[in-house]
């Protein structure tokens, strides 16, 4: 049994991979902004797994490490740091671009994920183990038009992503990133600030990621025998080639 720190376990991937990682038995810390959620999740899964909830906004430095520092005993020892939280906040080219877009975005996504790191890490460091997943994009990897800000924040996630590779070889800390493509959850309603039809449309016309294929990968990733640490991997529909080429029905 592995204790698992889960960001943005209240929707989408993240509670996909909640759900599939309490069924086999492990112990989940799921976060995330909306209390009601959480609660939900835990009654939901408490059967199946002991589940702890902490409610913050990744951004908010100060509470991550209060509340990393007061763990109830049976949960201060986190093995596995899945850093999953992140979004997009609108899409346009940037000389049109929403100052507080791009602040969400990189105050979020980037240094979220790395306050989550910080406030982790040292505990994996002093017991030379532990496996700290970051969830990057397909954006993290090639870049397209109107997407330059999100683009920007997860490529930085897969840098930062490579650099805590290399900080944390001496101990023995695995550091893999998954680079998904499109996948069907709350992501674009999100992305287009509620605007639920606009948002479906992104998902019309081919069969999109589940957020169950990509729990699969995290579940497959955080499985594997300790020798083994798979780095990156990119995963998208079979309808989908690149950020901007999906094959559609019309
Ligand atoms: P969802 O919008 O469904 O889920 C996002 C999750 O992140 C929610 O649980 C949300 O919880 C949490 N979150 C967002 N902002 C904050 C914050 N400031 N503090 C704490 N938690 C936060 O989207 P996905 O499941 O699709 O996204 C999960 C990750 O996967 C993201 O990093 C995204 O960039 C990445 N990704 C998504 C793809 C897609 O096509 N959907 C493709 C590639 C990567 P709450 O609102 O309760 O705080
Ligand atoms: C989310 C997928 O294509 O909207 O990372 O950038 S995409």
């Amino acid at each position: 049994m592995k204790t698992i720190f889960i960001t943005g376990a209240t929707s989408g991937i993240g509670k996909a991979t909640a759900e599939l990682l309490a069924a086999t038995g492990n112990r989940l810390i799921l976060c995330g902004r909306r209390q009601e959620r959480l609660t939900e999740l835990k009654e939901n899964l408490s059967h199946l797994a002991a589940i702890h909830t902490l409610c913050f906004d990744v951004r908010d430095k100060e509470q991550i490490q209060s509340l990393i520092d007061n763990l109830p005993e049976e949960f201060k020892f986190i093995d596995i740091l899945i850093n999953n939280a992140g979004n997009a906040y609108g899409m346009g080219p940037v000389h049109e671009g929403k100052l507080q877009d791009w602040e969400n975005m990189m105050d979020i996504n980037v240094k979220g994920l790395l306050y989550v790191t910080r406030a982790i890490s040292p505990q994996m460091v002093a017991r030379k183990s532990g496996h700290i997943i970051n969830i990057a994009s397909l954006a993290g990897v090639e870049t397209y038009a109107n997407g330059a800000v999100y683009c920007a924040s997860k490529h930085a996630v897969v840098a930062a992503s490579e650099g805590m590779r290399r900080d944390f070889n001496p101990y023995g800390i695995k550091v893999s990133t998954i680079n998904p493509g499109l996948v069907e959850t709350e992501f674009s309603e999100v992305r287009f600030h509620g605007d639920k039809e606009r948002a479906k449309k992104v998902y019309e016309g081919y069969m999109p990621l589940s957020a169950f294929d990509v729990a699969e990968l995290i579940e497959f990733v955080v499985t594997r025998p300790d020798h083994v640490n798979l780095a990156e991997s990119l995963i998208m529909c079979t309808a989908q080639a690149g950020s901007t080429m999906v094959k559609k029905e019309v």
